[in-house]
Formats: C-alpha cells, sequence, structure tokens
C-alpha cells in the first residue's frame, strides 16, 4: 500500500492485493476491491510509501551447484537461491548438463533432485545438450513436454561440452521444430584453446592471460556463425553472455533485419574490466575469471553494452551466477590460468547493480523491471505467471527503496557460499527492502523469514518474446 507500482510500460501510484499465492487486483490508492478498501479489508498491509513495488526478479542464468573443471560450483541450490532471494529476485532458471556419454532424457531427473525441497524461490530448467547426438536430438521433444523449453549449446570448450557446426545445425533444426529457444555460449574454442596453449608455453600464467587469449574476434566470430546457422535453420537464438560490442553489433543487424535473436548481457560486463584484472595484485585477478572474459574498457565495450541496452538488443540481463571460492576452487590455477574454474557469482546483486544504473541515467527505470523482470519471464516461457505485477499472476514482489543504501561485499550484504565478493566496495544508492515469494514475505527488511523448500519448480512454455 501506498507504493509506486513499476511495469516495463510505467509506473503509477497503485495498492496490490493479494490472495494467498497469487496477486487477485490492482488498484488506484484508496480504491474498493471486492466491495471493500484494501487497507481496511486485509489481513496484513505492508507500508511501501516512497518505494518502488516491482516485480519479483527473474534470473534466466545460473548455476547452482554445477560440476565444472574438477570441481564443482560452491553454491547449492539451498545456498543460492536463498541469496537470490536477499537480493530480489524470486524466480532463477539453471541448467541441467548433460555430459557426452550420458542420455540427455536421465539429467534431468538428477537436477529436480538436487532442487527439490531445497530451494528458496521458484526455480526451472535450461538443458544443457554436450553431445549431440541422435538420442539427444529425440529427447529435446521429450524435454519441452516436461517444461525444460530452452536448449545450450557450446561453441567452446572443445573435448568437454563443445559442438561441431554440423551438431549445432541438426540441434537447431529440432529447436526449429519445437519452437524451442536454442541458448548459445559463443566464443570459437577451438582457436581459443590454441592461444591458450601458447600462452601458457610463453609463461603466460596469471589470471588476466585468460583474458587476453580470449579476444573479442572470436567472440564476434562465433556469434556471427551461431547467426547464420539459427537463419538456415529457423531456431531462435538466444546468446548468452555476450562481453563483446562486436558481437552485440552482429545481434543487432540480426535483429534489424527480423530474425529471432537475442542477447543477453550480465551486471559483470557492464561494471568491470580487463584493466581492472590486470591491475589486481598477484592472483586475485582469478576472481574475475569468467567465460566470455572481462572486456577492455579502452575499447568501450561496456559503454557500448549499455547503449545496446537501451536500443533493446540487450534483450536481458542475467548473473550468469556461477560462485568458486578462491580457497581450494579458484586456486586451482595458480600457475596455470587455464585451470581457474571459469565464473563470477552474482545472483544476489543483479537487481541493485542494475538500478545503480538507473541512478546514473543509463537506462529508464521501466527498463531496469523490463530487463530484470519481465522480459526474462516473456522470454522463457514463465509470463504472466512470472515477470509483472498483474491480477492472476504469482505474488512475487519486490519492494525496493530508491533512497536506501546498499554496501555489497564481504562481511556486508553477502548471503552467496563464496569467500570473496566480485564486487567488493560497491556502493548502491537502494536497497531490496521486502521480498514476496507466491505472497509469503521471505525478506522484510534485514530479516530473512523463508525457508528451503518453498521454491518450486517452474514447467514452462514455449519462448513468448519471439516475433
Ligand atoms: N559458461 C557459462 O554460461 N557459465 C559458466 C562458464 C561458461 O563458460
Ligand atoms: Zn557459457
Ligand atoms: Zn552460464
Ligand atoms: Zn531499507
Amino acid at each position: 500500500h501506498g507504493g509506486t507500482v513499476v511495469s516495463a510500460t510505467g509506473s503509477q501510484p497503485l495498492d496490490v492485493l493479494v490472495d494467498g499465492e497469487t496477486i487477485v487486483a490492482v488498484l488506484q490508492p484508496g480504491a474498493t476491491a471486492l466491495g471493500a478498501d484494501l487497507t481496511g479489508t486485509a489481513e496484513v498491509v505492508i507500508d511501501a510509501t516512497g518505494k518502488y513495488v516491482i516485480p519479483g526478479g527473474v534470473d534466466g542464468h545460473t548455476h547452482m551447484q554445477m560440476p565444472f573443471g574438477g570441481t564443482e560450483a560452491s553454491d547449492t541450490f539451498e545456498t543460492g537461491t536463498r541469496a537470490a532471494a536477499w537480493g530480489g529476485t524470486t524466480t532463477i532458471v539453471d541448467f541441467v548438463v548433460q555430459k557426452p556419454g550420458e542420455r540427455v532424457q536421465d539429467t534431468l531427473g538428477a537436477w529436480h533432485q538436487k532442487a527439490a525441497g531445497k530451494c528458496a524461490v521458484d526455480y526451472g530448467f535450461h538443458q544443457i545438450i554436450g553431445e549431440v547426438n541422435d538420442e539427444s536430438l529425440k529427447g529435446m521433444s521429450e524435454l519441452v513436454s516436461e517444461g525444460v523449453t530452452s536448449f545450450k549449446l557450446f561453441m567452446a570448450y572443445p573435448g568437454v561440452f563443445y559442438s561441431t557446426d554440423g551438431q549445432i545445425l541438426r540441434a537447431m533444426q529440432s529447436a526449429g521444430d519445437l519452437g524451442a529457444l536454442l541458448m548459445m555460449h559463443a566464443e570459437n574454442g577451438i582457436a581459443i584453446d590454441v592461444l591458450v596453449e601458447q600462452a601458457i608455453a610463453r609463461g603466460d600464467t596469471a589470471p588476466y592471460f585468460h583474458g587476453t587469449s580470449r579476444p573479442w574476434q572470436l567472440e564476434e566470430e562465433a556469434t556471427h556463425r551461431a547467426i547464420m546457422l539459427a537463419q538456415v535453420t529457423g531456431a531462435p537464438l538466444y546468446v548468452v553472455h555476450v562481453s563483446a560490442k562486436q558481437a552485440l553489433e552482429q545481434i543487432a543487424t540480426a535483429r534489424g533485419n527480423g530474425q529471432n535473436v537475442f542477447g543477453e548481457s550480465c551486471p559483470q560486463y557492464l561494471y568491470l574490466s580487463l584493466e581492472e584484472q590486470l591491475g589486481a595484485p598477484g592472483f586475485e585477478g582469478a576472481k574475475w575469471v569468467c567465460s566470455t572474459p572481462l572486456r577492455s574498457r579502452a575499447e568501450g565495450h561496456q559503454d557500448e553494452l549499455w547503449r545496446y541496452l537501451r536500443t533493446g538488443d540487450v534483450t536481458a540481463v542475467s548473473t550468469d551466477h556461477c560462485p568458486f571460492c578462491m580457497k581450494d576452487q579458484k586456486e586451482m590455477g595458480i600457475g596455470d590460468f587455464s585451470k581457474i574454474p571459469n565464473g563470477i557469482g552474482g545472483v544476489e546483486h543483479r537487481m541493485d547493480l542494475m538500478f545503480q544504473g538507473v541512478k546514473s541515467g543509463q537506462i529508464s527505470l521501466e527498463r531496469w523491471v523490463e530487463v530484470c523482470c519481465t522480459t526474462p519471464a516473456r522470454m522463457f516461457g514463465m509470463y504472466p505467471r512470472k515477470g509483472v505485477i498483474s491480477p492472476g499472476a504469482d505474488a512475487d514482489i519486490v519492494i525496493y527503496d530508491p533512497n536506501g543504501h546498499t554496501s555489497i561485499g564481504l562481511g556486508k550484504t553477502h548471503h552467496m557460499n563464496m569467500d570473496y565478493s566480485a564486487y567488493e566496495g560497491f556502493e548502491i544508492d537502494g536497497h531490496v527492502d521486502t521480498v514476496l515469494s507466491r505472497g509469503r514475505v521471505v525478506i522484510d527488511d534485514g530479516k530473512y523469514l523463508g525457508s528451503a523448500g518453498h521454491g518450486r519448480f517452474v514447467k514452462r512454455e514455449l519462448s513468448q518474446n519471439l516475433i
């Protein structure tokens, strides 16, 4: 009551009536619902005066307890979704991993087991296809009927997840037939592996060389190739974790031509840079080793990413939350950057970091809600249940204080299972005050009131964001 409801299309003072797990009415302040004044009839009234009332955040790209590079991402579904709740994210979409040799249909059950009864907020799954073959292609339609309607392939990591162009083409044909979304890690892994090997042989083993051995040209090239393969097959394409401005130029051109191509970026690519990684002492640069890598600020990637966020060519902002501790995990790469597990954790900070983009005049308030909540919900087939404050939607609601303050870092607002923060020292001119997940208050100004197992699996529809 008393807040300003912000949607992707506008902002106005409105009251929101919740019954059980669902939003049942959105009313002019003082108007009557179901024959009575809201504040007079509601069992609980939450005062949102002076605050924004927004849909719960939808983070379309996370990796809880994902096996990677001989270790496992350090957040479990329990710790990771609790951190998400703290940061105003009420739905995540995580990745089921099929490794070569496994039947794709068998892997979903294993991920259901990891997540069931553990999550603080709702969750869905994408499927990583580690090996494209007749059987995995058949498995795709089975998965779609189980609510897993998007599939990630890798042009990077030869010998691990890598798909050849022929395999990509076949998977895209299947996705096109099903109307399912094809997600792509677009980096030329064959060329990158040569550059990595050469760097190590030269003695360039520090974390910084992770970035320099994955140059933007190899992201641009792979992005272009993925777009052309998608065009041949008719598959809708969502390019994940885009960091190079040249890759976004490819995406923007394809979108201008009317192709169903979408670009995702992440706060780390908007805020952090290769130069900062170079300047970090000793092995500290490992904190920011992720793929695609951080890009050079001098080359202007960050500014261009913000610009593409405004034009709409960056369609959604996720975190690619893939946390590893420095101790025993990132440290595996001391003396050889190629052994540093790739990933940055940030599921807790996305809503705040992107709100800072509103405060600094980079994006509008409505665009903030659009890229963090509404579009991810539509992109991944969860709208209008998620991503909008509207009668019939799940009561996933965040009360955000634009005059509050959030200090990011260890010992401050940090609930992720990581022994460092990639955003240590960031100061945000805003604050997540209250978070409701399906009608239940899970965060109440500094207190966690949620529980493991409250979060439920979301069986997703096909993407609702296609032309
Ligand atoms: N790609 C991801 O999407 N996440 C972590 C590592 C990677 O390469
Ligand atoms: Zn990736
Ligand atoms: Zn990822
Ligand atoms: Zn506050």
